[in-house]
């Protein structure tokens, strides 16, 4: 069975999940802690980050980019990328908004919120979570608010790659207690509502929490 290596904590292991489910193509989820760089995990990744994608065959494919177009091209049906150029480009360009920008700015309230506090054992500082989202988000959120569409998906009515790299970046936020502000990017936060709520995205969410907790416990990916 193939295999999809990483805490679901993570976005980018989220981004390939949604992916896989999808296209509709079976696999197992495998635990693996990105900040544990032993000798078998750097062999798997030499850049030593998660997902990896492992093939029956024990073929590893890593990063969530080279994964979803991998799987694009082996599994063609149903399209998750536009097929016509220009905008196949901003499909993919959204998705290396997610993968940056985005991934940054929610990544860092996950950590304030549920990381930071196990491991130096002090309670959130919810004042400079606060000072941190009003300096950073807008930056991140506002261009987001400015293009998201009144109904349906990124790029139409086709949910797709777009929407899978957007909405695993903003799932941090509910997982760390903080969700994004509905009054401040309403269009934006209801099309999160719209993409969070497909069967793919929320077949992740018990393994999501799971991993959360381990996090909210150890301050460690599970192992
Ligand atoms: N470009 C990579 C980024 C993957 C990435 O940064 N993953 C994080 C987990 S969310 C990681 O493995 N971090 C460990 C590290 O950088 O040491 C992708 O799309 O897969």
């Amino acid at each position: 069975m193939r295999k999809l290596h990483g805490p679901a904590t993570s976005p980018f292991v989220r981004k390939a999940w949604i992916f896989l489910k999808e296209k509709g193509i079976d696999f197992e989820h495998r635990q693996l802690d990105p900040l544990d760089k032993n000798a078998r995990f750097l062999k798997m990744n030499p850049l030593g980050r998660v997902p990896i994608l492992e093939e029956d065959d024990g073929y590893l494919i890593p990063d969530s980019s080279v994964i979803c177009e991998y799987l694009e091209s082996t599994h063609p049906t149903p399209a998750l990328y536009p097929s016509e150029h220009r905008a196949r480009a901003r499909a993919m360009w959204l998705e290396e908004y997610g993968d940056t920008l985005l991934v940054g700015v929610c990544a860092r309230v996950f950590w304030m919120h549920i990381i930071i506090p196990v491991r130096t054992g002090k309670p959130v500082d919810l004042d400079e979570v606060a000072t941190f989202v009003d300096d950073n988000f807008p930056g991140a959120l506002d261009y987001l608010e400015s293009i998201a569409p009144t109904h349906g998906y990124m790029m139409g009515d086709h949910f797709g790659i777009a929407d899978i790299s957007l909405l695993s970046p903003v799932r941090l936020l509910d997982l760390a207690g903080a969700p994004l502000d509905a009054k401040r990017w309403p269009k934006f936060d209801a099309w999160y509502q719209r993409a969070i709520d497909r069967p793919s995205a929320r077949s992740i969410i018990d393994a999501e929490v799971a991993a959360t907790e381990v996090f909210r416990t150890t301050g460690n990916a599970p192992k």
